[in-house]
């Protein structure tokens, strides 16, 4: 299993938007290593060839210390088996419900989810090694897991999960597709961080960066990570999250 790193990071079921996104916000250009926002596209991102630590892009260099230690990606958590036992699973399920348009807060466009309790043995296995990886021994978690199908138009919009009904992490698994996860400070909207998440990753938000940064799920036609666009398809989330504290 490849090693996990952690960086800076956010998450969650219930959401709570925090302001609409506005595409003029995200252009103008960054120092060097640091993303160029709304750039043209360019050669695609060969994930195979990028060492872990290239799948954070940040705005400026102190937001590394302050997203670290809340966030951590897995590159290739999953085999292409797992990731097929898994979509074999939730593909008829999925498969019943039409994509909607729009989140009941309009935080989510194309989407279809599900919230599943029972598992097979084999994606039991998996979803366990998420709760290993994701949370402390005896940590109270929400015994549903989170099934979120977006098209391939599909997106998520800038968020932060509600604190009511969501713990202090959410750990996902990414199927059938790559992604770009953006987190922008609350507190700041020039701090933002992109995140590169390889299909069959894992990622994990946790603590200050599921609190104090949004994050969202870019769309095929944002989706570039320094320069480069990803390919953004059809993408399966497998999401685990912790209650909140009583
Ligand atoms: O699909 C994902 O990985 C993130 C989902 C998300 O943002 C949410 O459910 O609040």
């Amino acid at each position: 299993m490849a090693a996990a790193f952690a960086v800076p990071g956010c998450l969650g079921n219930m959401r709570l938007l925090v302001g609409p996104r506005c595409r003029a916000h995200y252009w103008g250009s960054f120092p060097a290593g640091a993303l160029q926002w709304g750039c043209r596209r360019s050669s695609a991102v060969r994930l195979s060839s990028l060492p872990p630590e290239n799948l954070l892009s940040v705005s400026c260099q102190s937001l590394l210390s302050r997203l670290c230690p809340g966030l951590t990606v897995v590159p290739d958590f999953v085999s292409p088996a797992e990731e097929s036992v898994l979509f074999g699973e939730l593909e008829p399920v999925l498969k019943r419900k039409r994509y909607e348009g729009g989140h009941w807060d309009e935080a989510i466009h194309g989407f279809r989810e599900t919230e599943r309790l029972q598992w097979s043995p084999e994606n039991s296995a998996v979803l366990q090694r998420v709760r290993e990886k994701a949370f402390p021994p005896g940590e109270e978690q929400l015994s549903l897991v989170h099934v979120l199908d977006l098209k391939k138009e599909g997106y998520i919009k800038a968020h932060v999960d509600s604190v009511k009904f969501c713990g202090s992490t959410i750990a996902g698994i990414c199927l059938l597709s790559s992604s770009i996860m953006r987190l922008v400070s609350v507190d700041n909207s020039e701090e933002r961080a992109d995140l590169l998440l390889p299909r069959r990753c894992l990622y994990v938000l946790s603590g200050k960066v599921r609190y104090n940064f949004t994050h969202e799920i870019l769309r095929d036609e944002e989706s570039f990570f320094n320069g480069a666009h990803v390919q953004r398809e059809r993408r399966i989330s497998v999401i685990c999250r912790n209650l909140p504290a009583s």
